[in-house]
C-alpha cells in the first residue's frame, strides 16, 4: 500500500514537506547544526556549493569539501524538530517518493551533529569539545516509537534510581552513538561522555529565572551519576533524538558539541563563535581524512 498523501507530505514541486528537499539534493554524509546561521559557517569552507534551500528553520547547503560531497542542514532547536528532520531525511533516501513505497535496498546515512552545549563537569571546561558516546533522552519524544532494540535497561534503571526520577516525566532512555563514526571523529582533543538531551532550555535543564523547579537538586544528581565509569558530561536539546531515530532507521550518528557554558562553575565562553568555528574545522577535517 502506498503511504497516503496526509502521512508523507510532498510540496507541489515534489520536495519533502518541511525540509524542501528532493532526493538528489542531499549527500550521504549529513552535518546537522542547530542554528540556521551555522549552515553558512560550515559551507563557507566547501570547495563549491551545488544546492541551497531554506524553509522555516530548516536551511540546507550541499557541496563538496576536499572533494567529498556533504550536506549541512539546520535543525533549529529541540527534539521535536529532530523528529521532522530525521524522518524526512530517511524518506528522501529510503522511500520512493513517486510510488510512495519503502525501497527494498535501504541506505544508511552518516549523520554528524555540530552543536553547542553546557558542560556539567568542572573537568570539561568551556571552549572544549565533547563527543557523545551515548544520548541520555530526558525529553520523551522517542517514546512515540517502538524502542525495544535500542534501550540500555541496566544503565537506565541505575539513572532512574540515582536521581529518584519523577514518574510524572518521560522514562529516561540511553542510546549509543555509531562506534564507526566515533572512531572517525574522536581524537585526544575531544572529551567523551554521555550527552543528556532535554526538551527545554530553562526548567528542563535546571535553570531558575522566576519559576521553581520540580526537583531543584536534579542537576547535582545528574552530575554525580557514574555507571561503570560512564559519566554525564553535558546537556543540550538534540543528541538523544538524533541517536534514537538514527538507530531505529538504520543510519549512523555521532554528536559533537562545542562547550560554551560550564554549569558546574557558572562560566560562559568569552568567544563562543571561535570555539564553534574550531569544532567546524575539526569535524570537516576528520570526516574527510
Ligand atoms: C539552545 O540555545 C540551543 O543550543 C544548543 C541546544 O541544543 C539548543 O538547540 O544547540 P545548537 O547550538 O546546536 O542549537
Amino acid at each position: 500500500m502506498p503511504i497516503k498523501e496526509s502521512e508523507l507530505i510532498l510540496n507541489p514541486d515534489g520536495s519533502i514537506y518541511h525540509l524542501n528537499l528532493k532526493p538528489e539534493n542531499i549527500a550521504d554524509t549529513i552535518i546537522l547544526v542547530g542554528d540556521q546561521y551555522r549552515v553558512d559557517k560550515v559551507s563557507k569552507h566547501f570547495d563549491s556549493i551545488e544546492f541551497k534551500t531554506q524553509k522555516r528553520e530548516f536551511k540546507t547547503h550541499t557541496g563538496t569539501f576536499n572533494g567529498k560531497r556533504i550536506t549541512v542542514l539546520s535543525t533549529g532547536i529541540g527534539p521535536d524538530n529532530i523528529d521532522i528532520v530525521l524522518n524526512e531525511l530517511d524518506a528522501l533516501v529510503n522511500i520512493d517518493l513517486n510510488t510512495r513505497q519503502p525501497k527494498e535496498n535501504l541506505k544508511s546515512l552518516d549523520i554528524i551533529r555540530i552543536g553547542t552545549s553546557g558542560s556539567l563537569q568542572e573537568s570539561v571546561p568551556v571552549d572544549s569539545f565533547v563527543l557523545g558516546t551515548h544520548g541520555l533522552d530526558l525529553n520523551g519524544m522517542l517514546h512515540s516509537y517502538r524502542l525495544d532494540d535500542i534501550c540500555n535497561p541496566e544503565i537506565e534503571k541505575a539513572f532512574i534510581k540515582h536521581t529518584n526520577w519523577s514518574s510524572n516525566k518521560a522514562t529516561p532512555i540511553i542510546i549509543e552513538n555509531s562506534t564507526k563514526l566515533e572512531g572517525k571523529l574522536y581524537s585526544k582533543n575531544t572529551f567523551k561522555g554521555i550527552t543528556a538531551t532535554l526538551g527545554g532550555f530553562y526548567g528542563p535543564q535546571g535553570r531558575v529565572l522566576r519559576l521553581a523547579l520540580q526537583d531543584s537538586s536534579l542537576n547535582n544528581k545528574i552530575d554525580s551519576f557514574n555507571f561503570n565509569g560512564n559519566k554525564i558530561t553535558n546537556m543540550e536539546m538534540e543528541t538523544s533524538a538524533i541517536y534514537g531515530l538514527s538507530k531505529l532507521l538504520g543510519h549512523r550518528a555521532v554528536s559533537l558539541n562545542a562547550i560554551i557554558a560550564n554549569r558546574s562553575n557558572g562560566t560562559f565562553s568569552k568567544n563562543p563563535s571561535k570555539v564553534i568555528e574550531n569544532l567546524i574545522l575539526y569535524t570537516l577535517k576528520k570526516i574527510t581524512e
